[in-house]
């Protein structure tokens, strides 16, 4: 999938806009050098020289074995990107041509027919210039050169007295993952990793248009944009605000520009408003507006937008523990469920529009409705914020920074100042747009992981430091929030305290790593339970053919997966998982097919691991109201906490997680020795429904049940039956053959299903796993039903032992039970049933 011919080109001048006001790329047939080379080599713009050097034959694979080590030359080299080009003739004889680079990666410096134009300093900033005057009709040159990012930082470090946590990184405006991360390879790349074009115009030209929300009812909302416009005189004209949707007319004023930069302010009515919604709550409604400005009944230039009604606040009311944070979406609290997104690639211009749709389509199948844009990473694509638009996906957006403090004198505060005003004037009219948060894990570094020791900082030091932090996110960052993007709600760092306090699950947001970085095991998730979970995770391998792309399978086995062959970045990743596998599973190494196995049950213990975080979470609600496990993607092909992985595998996490997100959710839990039913509802409406609870053994025998008609509330959690377990189960004994189960259906249909067991994975004795399939192909897709008379434990199944995207799988088949599932690919030949291949817990 990400294998795509990364020497793609613009073929066309591509046109942007066909108005007056336009944009046209007219850069095609671009090259690269290292700076010290003669010979350039093609290049692909928007990329990056990793992507580059690769694409021509120029380095292996850099995800592939151990390369990376091989290729830190690269970041240490200079290196130089070129292209002659030509002007379109409308274009030349436009007044005004400004060139523009939406993003330069990092330090660039950009020559024009020889003459210095620009010079770059922040990859999330986007650089424009005038360059009219140099152009030429024909054979215009366009040079950019980028200098080391890490010589720069190192140059820029060492001019200060102390080392900052973070090291050299945190002096460069650069995406701070490529540097190396605990689930990301260091490579710190260069390029023109996002558009460039000409943007010419003759008189007027829009700069942005803001939407905004005054007054909402059902019947009526009253809303208004404001407009910036620049204009070379004085002159009158006419604005239009129309539905592009259904072509009206919405409002039109004569108005007067003056020479310069105009603000022009329009209010305007949509009647009966269709509100913007999350997935799971509503339909995310986007009004498509367009603003254009005529003269003489010409449209002289024109600005669309896709614009939400909704209002989004974050409420912190102190109560008797703490202070609550939760999220109301047009007045209504809303439980967020979701997951900390990463950068999808370490090159990111080959993440394609395609590969945006597949990651944020899979955040909706699996019922989520937030994702948190993690500060090490970068503000996202555009495409992704459409996408969340679209599909009603909020995002917590982080601002870039992350796990380091920052300097703070003027040149980088000014640098972070604009940095922060693009990105938010850019990103404020998207409705998915919840919060703006200032670092990620700053704060609970600085007063958690004895940076001031570790560093050796006296107290002016110290005080120093943490001066600049304050300056940065309780000031700079903040004032930009306030004065461009008001609407939203700003929080300085996630989260507010470290896990090892106590108030971090009192107030404010927690990343709670007690599992994982503190060795405590998976039941503890139901005691640690915050206001807002924004992380905790846990590892897993990923699918077995995503291992083969950069492991050599016949020279590793799963007995030496300490080696780094395995992609795991996290120092102490194999033990962690190893150590958790002994304690509910058991150590795969010695099974006939180690490495299929190992991979089969670090999956099941992290999606087992996590799901049990998920579902106290969600228990919890209200006092707890947001759960985001991390992470969602991951940026290379390796073993990681993510749940789904580079190329978009699924691992089972992502499954157990589709169903802990249900709308509805009934989920069972054991506490003092007393079994708890619990239904947890994220919809408005008040529900009736049938709950069924049963205990029985494996082989289907029901010792206990009970049936019983239950109305639930809307946005609510309640526990709905609890049962002490020596009341049910008399001989403890055989308390590893039993299972409990709560089957909740909704209008007849199973809604939601929960499984408790009252042993260790490790200990049950489960029958030997006899399972029925019967297979049907019907439009290329495969329909497999399969029934067992025993409980089947975790049945994976897969096509010829290759991963498939099954509508469900790892799941257990109750005894009796049938299961249909179906894939969701298309199938190309015809597929025997023997080629369906069925693994189960029951054969351990
Ligand atoms: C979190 C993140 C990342 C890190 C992850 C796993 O706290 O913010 O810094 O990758 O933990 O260790």
């Amino acid at each position: 999938m990400k294998k795509r011919n990364l020497l793609f080109i613009f073929f066309l001048l591509v046109t942007f806009r066909s108005f007056a006001q336009e944009k046209i790329d007219p850069f095609q047939h671009w090259q690269f050098r290292n700076t010290t080379d003669s010979s350039w080599i093609p290049a692909t713009v928007p990329g990056t020289v990793h992507a580059d050097l690769f694409n021509n034959n120029k380095i292996p694979d850099p995800f592939f074995g151990l390369n990376e080590y091989n290729l830190q030359w690269i970041e240490k080299a200079d290196w130089e990107y070129k292209c002659t080009f030509d002007v379109p003739y409308e274009t030349f004889n436009k007044t005004h041509i400004n060139i523009v680079f939406e993003g330069l990666d990092t330090y660039a410096k950009v020559y024009l027919n020889g003459s210095l134009i620009l010079t770059a300093d922040n990859m999330f900033r986007e650089w424009q210039t005038d360059c009219k005057p140099l152009l030429k009709k024909k054979d215009n040159l366009l040079r950019v050169v980028f200098q080391s990012a890490v010589k720069i930082g190192m140059q820029d470090s060492s001019k200060s007295k102390y080392i900052l946590p973070g090291g050299i990184r945190v002096y460069t405006r650069i995406a701070q993952y490529q540097y190396g991360w605990d689930w990301s390879p260091r490579y710190v790349t260069c390029g023109i990793w996002k558009p460039v074009y000409l943007e010419a115009w003759n008189d007027i030209k829009i700069q942005s248009v803001g939407y905004y929300q005054d007054t909402v009812t059902s019947t009526k909302a009253n809303l208004h944009l404001i407009a910036f416009a620049t204009s070379d005189k004085f002159q009158e004209c006419k604005i239009i605000l129309r539905d592009q949707l259904n072509g009206k007319i919405l409002k039109e004023e004569t108005i007067a520009l003056a020479q310069g930069l105009n603000r022009i302010p329009l209010k305007f009515i949509i009647n009966n408003p269709q509100l913007w919604w999350t997935n799971g709550l509503g339909n995310p409604n986007l009004y498509h507006f367009e603003f254009d400005i005529n003269k003489g009944g010409k449209k002289i230039c024109s600005d669309s937008c896709k614009v939400g009604i909704r209002t989004i606040e974050l409420l912190q009311r102190p109560d008797s523990v703490g202070k609550s944070f939760y999220f109301k979406l047009n007045g209504v609290p809303v439980f967020m469920k979701g997951a900390n997104y990463i950068p999808a690639d370490n090159f990111i211009p080959r993440v394609s529009k395609n590969d945006y749709e597949k990651l944020i389509n899979t955040a909706v199948d699996c019922n989520m409705n937030m994702l948190r844009v993690w500060g090490g990473g970068i503000y996202e694509d555009d495409n992704f914020y459409d996408l969340c638009d679209e599909k009603g996906i909020l995002v917590w957006q982080d601002f870039m920074f992350a796990c380091g403090m920052y300097p703070a004198d003027t040149a980088f505060l000014n640098n972070v100042k604009n940095e922060a005003t693009y990105q938010v004037n850019r990103l404020t009219n998207h409705p998915c747009i919840a919060l703006w948060c200032g670092n990620n894990e700053i704060s609970e570094g600085w007063y958690n992981w004895d940076w001031q020791k570790q560093y050796g900082y006296s107290a002016n030091d110290s005080a120093k430091i943490w001066n600049n932090y304050t300056l940065l996110f309780d000031t700079l960052i903040k004032n930009v929030v306030n004065t461009f993007d008001a609407k939203t709600p700003y929080w300085p760092s996630s989260p507010k305290y470290g896990w090892g306090r106590k108030e971090s699950l009192l107030e404010g947001d927690s990343h709670y790593w007690g599992v994982w970085w503190g060795m405590e095991p998976f039941s503890m998730y139901e005691n640690k339970i915050g206001r807002f979970m924004s992380e905790y995770g846990f590892q897993a391998y990923p699918a077995d053919e995503t291992m083969k792309t950069y492991l050599d399978f016949k020279t590793s086995s799963a007995g030496d997966n300490m080696n780094p062959f395995w992609h795991n970045k996290h120092p102490q990743g194999f033990q962690t998982i190893d150590n958790y596998l002994l304690r509910d599973y058991y150590n795969a190494t010695d099974h006939k097919n180690a490495v299929k196995h190992y991979t089969y049950l670090s999956q099941l213990l992290q999606a087992n691991g996590i799901t049990t975080a998920i579902e106290a979470h969600r228990r919890a609600r209200p006092y707890c109201m947001g759960t985001l496990y991390w992470q969602f993607n991951d940026c290379w092909p390796g073993v990681s906490w993510s749940g789904m992985d580079y190329y978009g595998r699924w691992k089972a996490l992502q499954y157990f997680v589709k169903k802990a997100y249900s709308d509805i959710l009934v989920t069972v839990t054991e506490k003092n020795k007393t079994l708890e039913t619990f239904v947890v509802s994220d919809v408005q409406k008040t529900t009736k429904a049938k709950l069924c609870i049963f205990l029985s053994d494996f082989n289907g025998k029901k010792i206990w049940q009970k049936d019983t008609l239950i109305t639930i509330q809307p946005l609510s959690s309640s526990c709905c039956f609890t049962i002490p377990v020596a009341s049910i189960i008399k001989d403890t004994s055989a308390n590893n053959k039993l299972f409990f189960a709560a089957r909740l259906y909704i209008a007849d249909s199973l809604a939601s299903q929960a499984v408790h067991y009252f042993v260790p994975y490790k200990l049950l004795k489960l029958p030997k796993a006899n399972i029925k399939r019967s297979l049907k192909i019907s439009d290329n897709k495969i329909e497999l039903s399969l029934s067992s008379k025993t409980l089947a434990k975790n049945v994976y199944v897969s096509l010829d032992d290759k991963y498939l995207k099954l509508s469900d799988n790892y799941f257990d088949i109750l005894p009796g039970d049938e299961v249909k599932i179906h894939s969701e690919e298309s199938i190309s030949s015809k597929i025997k049933v023997r080629k369906i291949k069925l693994e189960t817990f029951n054969s351990k």
